[in-house]
């Protein structure tokens, strides 16, 4: 007997929200201070299943161009008019839809995601398994934003206590030696990195060089959000690795980074990517040249944040990731199942097929700015 063929998913509905959700604590980094998320949230919907992702880009454009109103309009005007009444067999068919425009690649990555949940889910498989995971939970860490130096040891110490494997220390321009110091000193053995979000110039380099004192794991984007040949000069005099992050939005940059010697290590978040496929480039073109990845956050919520812990299942996901307890984030949260690390290593969510998680649509309702729907 023959396996009966996939026929594909007919995308017969999609629903556009926006939700605001509160911080429990301010996040500041060296571009600003974030207090609460605003998400969009696109749900696909095809014989009775249904996809779900959030968009990671912020109502201003402070950590790359996108922004949320740039990103509704895209996708209302340009993207899910064309989507209703097609069918795809997998995935990888929605380049069709999305390759011909420029940039957008948060806007695109919720649609991808969303596709690809829906469609392991039609294939009654785990995200995990439909990417090709090898893992069923992954080693996590957290990212703690810049704050006064007693402060941050007391964030350290608590993030240590719980088992975090990995201690990302943001850093700008005066807030950064000074505070290393500090740390390294109070905890000689714990796994550090730094981030600074582009805060820093070529001119910074004897700074940037300072830090090799501090045996960091690495130093992630020092440099500007479009750059690559200058990190190479920062890479050839710095003993630590370079890491980038919002340098890389797709694997052909992973390749000309990899190839200048911009940085030994790379940050791989789906939704600055444009989704899993493109992620699942970047990781792979990592491994050819040997160069370990890990999977950012953007704060995300339930949603965004299983989708991170499916993609870090990947083999070459072998540092700890930024997907840290949901619990740090919010009061509460918008799906049903608990995301929350234990000894440092997060859970695949396992409920169901797809991204393995449930939304609370009664809480999502009291969340909701705006709610638009796309049917044929
Ligand atoms: O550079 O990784 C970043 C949050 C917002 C914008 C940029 C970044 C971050 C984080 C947070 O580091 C990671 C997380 O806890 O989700
Ligand atoms: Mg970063």
């Amino acid at each position: 007997m023959t396996a009966p063929i996939f026929p594909g998913l007919l995308i017969e509905h999609a629903e556009l929200r926006l939700i605001r959700l509160p911080l429990l604590t301010p996040f500041v980094i060296s571009t600003g201070t974030m207090t609460e998320k605003v998400i969009p949230i696109l749900t696909l919907r095809a014989e009775g299943l249904e996809g779900y992702a959030e968009g990671v880009m912020d109502p201003l454009p402070d950590y790359l161009e996108e922004t949320i109103s740039g990103s509704l309009a895209f996708l209302r005007e340009a993207v899910l008019p064309q989507l209703i009444g097609k069918r795809f067999s997998n995935p990888a068919e929605l380049g069709a839809v999305l390759d011909p425009w420029r940039g957008h690649k948060m806007s695109k990555a919720m649609v991808e995601m969303a596709l690809w949940d829906l469609w392991a889910k039609a294939l009654n498989i785990p995200l995990r398994a439909a990417l090709g995971g090898v893992r069923d939970a992954v080693d996590v860490g957290v990212s703690l934003g810049i704050a006064d130096i007693p402060t941050t040891i007391d964030r350290v110490e608590a993030a240590l206590q719980s088992g975090y494997r990995r201690i990302k220390l943001k850093i700008k321009r005066g807030h950064d030696l000074a505070m290393l110091k500090a740390v390294r000193d109070r905890f000689p053995d714990a796994k550090l990195t730094v981030d600074a979000n582009t805060d820093y110039r070529l001119s910074d380099l004897p700074l940037l060089k300072a830090m090799d004192d501090f045996s960091l794991d690495y130093i992630e984007q020092p440099l500007a959000f479009d750059d690559i040949v200058d990190h190479v000069k920062v890479q050839e005099k710095l003993v630590t690795a370079i890491c980038l992050d919002e340098s890389i939005r797709s694997a052909v940059d992973a390749r000309k980074a990899l190839v200048a010697g911009a940085g030994r290590v790379i940050n791989i978040k789906v939704g600055r990517v444009g989704g899993h496929t493109a992620s699942r480039a970047i990781h792979d073109v990592c491994a050819a040249f040997d160069v370990p990845v890990w999977c950012g956050g953007m704060l995300e919520a339930g949603i965004g944040r299983a989708h991170n812990i499916h993609l870090s299942t990947l083999p070459n996901f072998t540092k700890p990731g930024d997907t840290s307890s949901a619990s740090r984030y919010f009061a509460r949260d918008i799906v049903n199942e608990a995301l929350e690390a234990v000894d440092g290593r997060m859970a695949v969510p396992s409920n169901g097929p797809g991204i393995g998680v449930t939304l609370d649509l009664a809480f999502l309702d009291t969340l909701t700015d705006l709610r638009e729907e796309f049917a044929a």
